[in-house]
């Protein structure tokens, strides 16, 4: 159900005087409301974000639009989103502490969370794109993912609380939806909302053709719609981790579902690999190698974060229904290769998801400022040409693809291809 009938939506007007009735959030700014300082800062595609500064400190405050902002109110969007969002939150801070900023307030009737200000963190994406690297990066977000994979997954969690969270969010029925058609069907047909590069499309008419591709694409659609292995954050791009120098924190889940466990680190991995494709139209060629190579470290470390931690939490909290002590442990057997079954089952959905993430964001609505902000057309176009054949490669080939090293050789070998 959505609770939209007193929703009103917030302004930098109306912010002081709708909020500064709330001791949650007088506690964190300061009662001093007419000396708040109120900016609209949201950049996203779907809602409104405020930095409101007063004498006592600054919070965040993020309210959805009963719209897609990227679209405008042609394109109608559940306000339950927050609701969902703020439940994400709660979970994966419990999950993965540390890795999210505090939720000092919430109304769901007004779609509208108050949270903690990062500070000075920015947007991953920006850095990427300014060639900025950033320590600790690999270890938390490998650690995010494999904590967050495991602790909701019935590996860990008790089976019927995790069946009824599953159903909880069941209910953020329009959210999901997007990905299925942005993701997974909009790139591989010349669907209304759609852009790309214009100097690419022949290249992408041959890809429109492959009957194979489109199917294999589909079946990984069968599978995030169907399979309720964890709960996902849904939406982790570089644009959904804000960074310093040293520290990341994780934002925005309003796209949680419950879905395959590789589906996470798979498209963070995309996010990355744009991020190294693109990278010849932000930095000349004396800082260009060094980078990109950083680039695919991170993307190892990753790997190599994830896969320890999920080794650790499958041996000191492995309490649920799957793989049990009961049936491995206790019988005098190890659990160890069912471990790495489990491990090589996330790695090829991750390659496939990865792939998949790859193309739409050059082929569909909802492109990357990576590619998007190459002035230059026929260089964008020729790196995202790269792009998008690592990406047929990866979701064709999967089974080919057994660990990080081959990823990170195929990049380079894709970084050195002419495909337009
Ligand atoms: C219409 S929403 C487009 C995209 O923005 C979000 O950040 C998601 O990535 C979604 O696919
Ligand atoms: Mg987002």
């Amino acid at each position: 159900m959505d609770m939209a009938k007193n929703y009103e939506e917030l302004s930098v007007d109306t912010i002081p005087s709708r909020l500064g009735v709330l001791e949650e959030i007088v506690t964190r700014i300061g009662a001093d409301v007419e000396n708040w300082h109120v900016k609209e800062v949201g950049d996203g595609n779907l809602n409104l974000v405020f930095i409101v500064e007063g004498s006592g400190g600054t919070v965040i405050v993020k309210q959805a639009l009963p719209y897609v902002r990227l679209v405008g109110d042609s394109w109608p969007l559940p306000l339950y989103r927050a609701y969902y969002e703020h439940e994400a939150l709660l979970r994966q801070e419990e999950r993965a502490p540390g890795s999210v900023p505090e939720i000092f307030y919430f109304n769901r009737e007004q779609a509208l969370i108050v949270m903690e200000f990062l500070q000075p963190h920015i947007i991953l994406r920006g850095k990427l794109i300014a060639g900025q690297r950033v320590a600790n990066l690999s270890e938390t977000m490998g650690r995010f993912c494999a904590q967050t994979a495991f602790r909701g997954s019935e590996l860990s969690m008790k089976s019927i609380d995790k069946k009824a969270d599953v159903g909880v969010f069941a209910g953020n029925v329009k959210i999901p939806a997007i990905t299925e058609a942005l993701v997974f069907t909009d790139p591989y047909f010349d669907a209304e909302m759609n852009q790309n590069t214009p100097e690419l499309d022949g290249f992408i008419k041959k890809l429109r053709d492959n009957i194979a591709l489109k199917s294999r694409v589909q079946a990984m659609l069968m599978k995030f719609a169907s399979n309720t292995e964890t709960m996902l954050h849904g939406d982790l791009h570089s644009g959904s981790i804000m960074s310093t120098d040293d520290d990341s924190r994780v934002i925005d889940p309003e796209f949680v579902q419950y879905g395959p466990m590789g589906f996470d680190i798979g498209m963070l991995t995309a996010n990355f690999l744009m991020a190294y494709f693109s990278q010849p139209g932000h930095r000349d060629e004396a800082d260009l190698a060094e980078y990109q190579t950083w680039i695919l470290t991170t993307i190892t470390e990753i790997f190599e974060h994830f896969n320890a931690e999920f080794k650790h939490l499958w041996k000191t909290e492995r309490t649920g229904m799957l793989y049990p002590k009961s049936l491995f442990e206790d019988q005098g057997h190890s659990s160890e290769a069912a471990c790495n079954d489990v491990l090589d089952h996330i790695m090829r959905d991750a390659v496939s998801f990865c792939g998949i993430e790859m193309h739409r964001r050059v082929l569909s609505l909802a492109h990357n400022a990576d590619f998007e902000m190459i002035e230059d057309t026929s260089l964008r176009a020729s790196l995202e040409a790269r792009n998008i054949a690592m990406g047929v490669e990866l979701i064709l080939n999967f089974e080919t693809i057994k660990d990080v090293a081959s990823l990170t050789s195929m990049a380079k070998r894709f970084n050195e291809g002419d495909y337009i």
